[in-house]
Parts: structure tokens; sequence; C-alpha cells
């Protein structure tokens, strides 16, 4: 049974103010029974908020697209949160880190959407509606205290989605197995884009999969950060690049 409305309400606020207000919260498990749909109905209520603020809806995201993750996790799914205008930066642009709770950089894959996808369409149509694939930073920050929570609250914390830095839009094309660097001041992460659900383009039907299920949109325009290429590291203070072979270099500034 999914809980009350005004329970949705008031955990969607109190993770709200918890992104506003930088201050973390627990684990809204240790309160109530949240089913993943109970959770996706937050997440919903939480992109009403940043509406009502003036921001505006701009894509989606995928996570827990790697293997090692979902074991960690002990689930089989992946999770879906959303992108707004307000969570964007371009190549070079400086990051406020006093805007975070404890911020940690990853390196992803972003698509763009040329055309609408009909989520009870062939599973096919989500590839062939990208129309340019980008190599992309994403910040997630996670509202809960210490890391600490399960798979229905991180889905309800928007999937700890806090920003996220475009570089150069480029031509469709294979992104199923590029080598990523990612280098912060402080540590240097290795991997391969076949660490994404072992391949980006797979990470696409997946995305297509629990769009489906949960009845979230995808429309042209639309921004797909695909999942992370290597595990998150620390966003800190200084300059932070991505490299993705072939598809060239995006970086940000975190700043105080
Ligand atoms: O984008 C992601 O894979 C993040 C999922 C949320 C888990 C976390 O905050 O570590
Ligand atoms: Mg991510």
């Amino acid at each position: 049974m999914s809980l009350p409305e005004t329970t949705l309400d008031a955990l969607a606020q109190r993770l709200d103010e918890a992104a506003v207000k930088c201050a973390d919260t627990p684990s809204l498990a240790d309160d109530v029974e949240l089913s993943v749909a109970d959770a996706y109905a937050v997440q919903q209520r939480l992109l009403a908020r940043r509406l009502e603020r003036e921001e505006s809806f701009v894509g989606v995201k995928l996570g827990f697209t790697s293997r090692a993750k979902m074991i960690q996790m002990g689930v089989s799914d992946v999770i879906v949160g959303r992108l707004t205008d307000a969570m964007g930066y371009a190549d070079g642009d400086c990051v406020n880190l006093s805007s975070f709770i404890h911020p940690k950089v990853e390196p992803e894959v972003a698509f763009r959407l040329a055309v609408d996808v009909d989520l009870d369409g062939p599973s096919a149509a989500i590839e062939s509606a990208v129309d340019a694939v980008a190599p992309a930073m994403e910040i997630i920050d996670s509202r809960y205290r210490d890391f600490r929570f399960t798979y229905a609250d991180v889905i309800a914390d928007n999937t700890s989605a806090a920003a996220y830095v475009l570089g150069t839009w480029q031509p469709v094309q294979d992104v199923d197995d590029r080598e990523v660097r990612l280098e912060t001041p402080a540590t240097t992460a290795t991997g391969s884009t076949a660490a994404i659900l072992d391949g980006p383009s797979r990470a696409l039907h997946a995305l297509l999969d629990m769009c489906r299920r949960h009845r979230i949109p995808l429309r042209a325009g639309d921004v797909v950060l695909a999942g992370a290429a290597t595990a998150a590291v620390p966003f800190t203070e200084g300059v932070t690049q991505c490299d993705m072979a072939g598809l060239g270099r995006v970086t940000v500034r975190g700043t105080r």
C-alpha cells in the first residue's frame, strides 16, 4: 500500500530543504516504510518544487549502472533521476562547493534526444532518438547523513543528482568501450565506458525500461546522463577534468 499523499509531501519537503540548506538528513527508511513507487512519487514532488522555483526540466540520469554498485546495494535495477537547468554547467565553468553537502564527481557519457520517445514503443526507438553524444561529469551529493541510504531512499533523493557538466556535443557514434580518465586535484580514476552497464547503449535500453515502468517522459531535447564509468571520487576545490577517448575533454573548477 502506498504512503498517504501528506506523508509523500512531507518527505519531499525534508529532502528539498536538506538540498537547499546544505544540511544532511537521516535515511527516510528510519521513519517510514518506503516502496520504490513511493520513492519515485517523492522524487516527482522534488522536481515539482524545483519547477516552482522557476527551474526547467532538461533531462534524466541513470544511476547504479555499474555491476559493483548494484552488488553493493543488493539490487539488480538501475535508478532514474531528473535533471534541471539549474544543475547544468558548461565546460570550464566554476562550481561553488558551498552549494553541496559532501559532493562527489564521476565521469559519464551524455546523450541528447532529438525526438520524443514513445515509452511503450520498441526498445530500439531510444537509440534512434539520440542525435548527439558528449563527454560529461556528474556531481552527486546525497542528502543523506554519512551516505547511509536504502535503494528507495536514493530514488526519493533524486538519485543524489546535484549538478552536471557537459562537454562538446559530437555526432552519434559507438561509445560502448572508450577509455576514460578522471583527474581531480587529489586523485585520478581510470576506466572504460564499458563499465556503464557493459556499454552506454545498453544503459539507454535500461533507461527506457525504467521510464516505462515509472512513466517518466523522455522528450526531444532531453539530456541523458548514462551512468558512471568509474567509482565517484570527492569533488574538491581546483580543476577536475575528464578525458574520454575520441570524445574529448570536459573540465570544471570547484571554488569556495
Ligand atoms: O549517479 C549515480 O550512480 C549515483 C547514485 C547515487 C548513489 C550515491 O549517491 O552514491
Ligand atoms: Mg551518475
